[in-house]
């Protein structure tokens, strides 16, 4: 052991050049050193680790800072919960945080090697579904921008997002490998490791003396969490926070005993065990898995993180009564929930707080972000799965669960509807733990994640909930970090908007209503409109080469991007197509707009129309790109694989945002933002976050369609009828009627015959009940579109008016009215 005096002692490391010679220089020390290679016979590969060590160097010194930092402050630390961080790529992101872009390019093109291509290697990180790891990752992002000392935790998965290919127009999944070249931007970290336990029993001390009763579970297996940190780099690198990411391991890697009485597989069993636990990611986006694995997951990272927290709490400050003081845990969803009866058991049985004022500590230290009010997202476990695998944590759910009902009853003289609503446990039918309702109890503050949603949020699931705690719910409205967003994936117009307004947006994104004026100005039209064709240029690019199409650049590209589910409503875009394809063939004399629609997106493996969606999807744009009636004038291309670093090209390349979902159900909507941004017109319902962007851009800018959220409830409660809608409708019966009858589908007819009857019998998603709402926003998209001068200055609008919806504003109200955490 290295004693203290000799550490004291130990000379700080000489400071790095930033230059491009330095850098120059420093790559080539790394590729030999580190790597192993010769620069003349170094692979495309190898530049890239050598070029990500030398930025990850440059990122260290302001890390440690960072944390020693907050050590010496005592400040607040946040701590965010998530079982899903979908990152993307970080080398471009963490080079123009630490503001070194140029450098690192000139540095690069010295050695003959560009910067972009170097770049492109990067594999994603995909450690998510959709919107909500996303976010996950903007939010880790803004926090170090804002300067709040914060961890991020999660599962550090072997395989993440799986990868979509298109097998004669279906999705067929293949296994990612984000980790087979190693990841230089991680470090392990064996020394941080806990030990996690499942199953078992509970054992009782003190019963019998009168003493105050102890409880120990003895699980029945255990493993090792071991964390693997990545640092996440603020604007301007002020900050720079730490991703933990956590892995199991076996205790003994190898059964001895069974290894040498010859037992050479059981032996591994255990090892297998434990490492199968963070292999793989679920892909089920708004449906819980449901699996043993799954809670296995949820428990596992839960525990390592909360361990954590404590050890270093405690390691400073050496009491957990000010725990709430100095700790802020944000549960992302109810993946962390189990976290709540977690820190209950840690705080009771392990360093033997009593259980009033362990929970007291619990409700002040937690706050809970809903994504989803679907009901079938809505996560519970059977409680014999949660009592086996969880045993003491079983005990000490029922526990606080009475604590609550006992109150409910008592005090807001609830009724038998009202306690079984408030429950952590649902009694109808088998038994489950309802984990919404447990992070619920165990929170002081639940947030949904866009005004509409919040609202919904009191008047629906947490209604008794909400009357039991009316000061518990609030809004925080989300947003995306503009510098991935905006300066990155968009240097065209980052530039552009530099030139024109100045560096102010860099440092405060809702500076970017300096632009307002610029929209009247033709010049700077006609210079926004030559970005976006660029852009565009760049997309169709990839899609004549991915994919074989050939778009015309000058045409609307119409976007929508996103998950594939059926109340996002990819059908009624389809349906719509079909219907403006009727449309060109039967008025070929018309002034047809151009039009391509673009789409991407995965479907949970197991969601069977969601993969029939895809299908028609690339069915439909089989038959209408070959058709030589339509003249080009609509294409269809459903892009594979959509990811982060595909969203980088999309987005940046639209003229129109589609944000379609059924009114009342998309929470929030983040993609929505991110079009807006890039000078995009959004066509969209009055759901999630579409509300406040039409508020923000204005109503001329945007254009809105379709049933509200209460009239979508109305009509479900009262009743309606889809057949007498859509035969009220000869756009909407032709498109169904030939959709349905197999002319996209000749060598399987009854392909979508059951997709579209549940369009006539119930249309739950109101596809049928919005559609000419939809078509005729549509055409009046035309309209606009045509009026050019007009089109750009709405577009120039969107970009200076959704400021507000940076990261960086929804970190800071989090920060202040949740966390009190922060400068
Ligand atoms: C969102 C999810 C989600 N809401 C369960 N809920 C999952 C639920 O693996 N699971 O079990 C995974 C994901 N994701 C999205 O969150 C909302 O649909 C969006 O509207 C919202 O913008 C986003 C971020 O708040």
């Amino acid at each position: 052991m290295i004693s203290k005096s000799a550490t004291a002692n130990l000379p700080a490391p000489a400071p790095l050049g930033n230059d491009p010679e330095t850098l120059a220089a420093d790559i080539i020390t790394r590729l030999t050193y580190s790597i192993g290679k010769d620069a003349k016979v170094a692979k495309p590969h190898d530049w890239m680790t050598a070029t990500i060590l030398v930025i990850r160097d440059r990122v260290i010194d302001r890390w440690m800072a960072s944390t020693r930092k907050t050590y010496e402050e005592g400040a607040k630390r946040v701590y965010y919960l998530s079982l899903e961080f979908l990152i993307g790529r970080l080398t471009r992101d963490a080079v123009t945080n630490l503001g070194l872009l140029e450098q690192v390019q000139q540095a690069l093109n010295s050695l003959g090697v560009d910067f972009d291509a170097v770049a492109a290697l990067e594999p994603d990180a995909a450690l998510g579904n959709g919107g909500l790891g996303r976010l996950a990752a903007c939010f880790m992002e803004s926090m170090a921008t804002v300067d709040i000392p914060a961890y991020g935790y999660g599962i550090r998965y072997v395989h993440g997002l799986f990868k979509q290919q298109m097998s004669d127009g279906w999705q067929v999944e293949l296994p990612e490998t984000w980790l087979s070249h190693g990841n230089p931007w991680e470090f392990p970290r064996h020394e941080s490791a806990y030990e996690i336990g499942f199953g078992g029993t509970v054992e009782t001390i003190g019963a019998e003396t009168g003493e105050a009763q102890q409880f120990v579970w003895k699980p029945q297996e255990r493993m090792m969490a071991v964390a693997y940190d990545t640092p996440v780099v603020g604007w301007r690198a002020n900050r720079v926070n730490t991703l933990r990411l956590w892995t199991a391991q076996p205790i003994d890697p190898i059964l001895l005993d069974a290894f040498n009485a010859g037992d050479h597989i059981g032996a591994l069993h255990e090892s297998n065990k434990a490492e199968a636990l963070t292999q793989v990611l679920y892909p089920a986006d708004q449906t819980p898995a449901g699996q043993e694995l799954r809670l296995r997951q949820e428990y596992f990272f839960s525990s390592a993180s909360l361990q954590d927290i404590l050890r270093r709490h405690i390691q400073q400050y050496g009491d957990l009564a000010t725990l709430p003081d100095k700790v802020a845990i944000q549960l992302n969803d109810t993946h962390p929930a189990v976290s709540v009866a977690e820190l209950m058991r840690l705080l009771i049985d392990v360093h033997h707080v009593e259980f009033d004022q362990a929970w007291d500590i619990t409700r002040a230290t937690f706050g809970y972000t809903n994504h989803t009010l679907l009901p079938e997202a809505l996560e519970s476990w059977p409680v014999p799965l949660f009592e086996r695998l969880l045993p003491r944590h079983m005990q000490l759910v029922y526990a606080i669960n009475a604590k609550v009902l006992r109150q409910a009853r008592k005090e807001r003289g609830y009724n038998e509807d009202q306690i079984r609503s408030v429950s952590v446990i649902d009694e109808g039918g088998e038994r489950r733990v309802r984990m919404g309702n447990l992070a619920f109890i165990g929170s002081h503050s639940i947030n949904g994640v866009s005004a509409l949603h919040t609202d919904l949020m009191k008047q629906t699931v947490f209604s008794d909930l909400h009357g039991l705690y009316p000061d518990r719910i609030n809004n925080k409205t989300n947003g995306i970090t503009p510098r991935r967003w905006l300066m990155q994936c968009n240097p065209g117009l980052f530039s552009l908007i530099r030139e024109a307004i100045g560096d102010d947006f860099m440092d405060d994104a809702e500076a970017l209503s300096a632009l307002v004026p610029y929209a009247t100005d033709s010049e700077f039209r006609a210079r926004f409109a030559a970005v976006k064709r660029d852009n565009k240029i760049r997309l169709a690019n990839l899609v004549a080469h991915r994919m074989d199409i050939k778009v015309d650049p000058s045409a609307l590209f119409d976007i929508q991007i996103k998950r594939i589910h059926e109340y996002k409503r990819q059908l009624l875009n389809i349906i719509e197509a079909v219907a403006l394809y009727d449309q060109m063939r039967s008025h070929p004399e018309r002034d047809w707009v151009p039009r391509v629609k673009f789409f991407a997106g995965k479907a949970a493996p197991s969601y069977h129309n969601a993969k029939l969606i895809i299908k028609l999807a690339n069915d439909v744009a089989r038959v209408i790109n070959s058709d030589p009636a339509v003249h080009g004038l609509l294409k269809i291309a459903f892009i594979p694989n959509y990811n982060v670093s595909l969203a980088e090209v999309m987005v940046p390349a639209a003229d129109l945002s589609e944000q379609i979902s059924t009114a009342g159900m998309e929470a929030s909507g983040t993609g929505n933002m991110k079009f807006a941004l890039n000078g995009a017109l959004t066509i969209g319902t009055l759901d999630g976050a579409n509300v406040e962007i039409k508020q923000c851009v204005g109503d001329d800018n945007i254009v809105i369609f379709g049933l509200t959220a209460s009239e979508v409830a109305e009509r479900r409660a009262t009743g309606h009828n889809p057949r007498g809608i859509i035969e009220a409708s000869p756009e909407l019966s032709q498109a169904l009627s030939a959709i349905s009858s197999g002319v996209f589908s000749p060598e399987d007819r009854n392909r979508y015959s059951d997709l579209i009857a549940g369009l006539y019998d119930h249309d739950w998603f109101m596809v049928a009940a919005d559609f000419d709402a939809y078509a005729r926003a549509q055409r009046q998209v035309d309209s606009l579109w045509v009026d050019e001068e007009a089109w750009y200055g709405r577009t120039i609008l969107n970009t200076a008016r959704v400021g507000w919806f940076s990261s960086d504003r929804t970190i800071r109200q989090y920060a202040k009215e949740i966390w009190k955490a922060g400068p």
